[in-house]
């Protein structure tokens, strides 16, 4: 089940006015993204996601690469084990997700082609990881 993606005024307070705006942008960008991908969720369909578990410890993923098939659904289940509030990012794939310390969300991506996907902790660049797609 998705984490709900409003975080309370509270916890933005809590992390700080500059993050707070940060935050902010990259929550409004992801709720405009939901948005445009909802009229697909109500779809009954029998193309069943693949889930895939990644954690954030001591500011790397791991595992840090990550196997899919081309072509499917992928759900990943990101589990952010740090004490700081992550986001989980990739261009490619299109995505992005605050990721609350202690927190865990998922992030549905459909990587179409064979590939090396980039994934990044937004909030820490040094944090990245690949969704390797043969
Ligand atoms: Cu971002």
């Amino acid at each position: 089940m998705p984490a709900p993606a409003v975080m309370t005024e509270e916890k933005l307070t809590r992390i700080g006015p500059r993050m707070n705006r940060r935050i902010g942008l990259h929550l409004l960008a992801s709720i405009l993204f939901v948005s445009a991908a909802m009229p697909g969720l109500g779809v009954a369909s029998a193309d069943e996601p693949v889930t895939l578990s990644i954690a954030i410890k001591d500011q790397k993923f791991e595992p840090a690469e990550l196997h899919a098939p081309a072509g499917k659904q992928i759900a990943i289940r990101v589990k952010n084990l740090g004490a700081i509030v992550s986001e989980f990012e990739s261009s490619a794939l299109h995505v992005e997700k605050i990721v609350p310390a202690g927190g865990e969300v998922v992030v549905y991506v459909r990587p179409q082609q064979p590939g090396r996907y980039n994934f990044f902790d937004d909030f820490h660049h040094d944090t990245q990881g690949f969704l390797v797609v043969p």
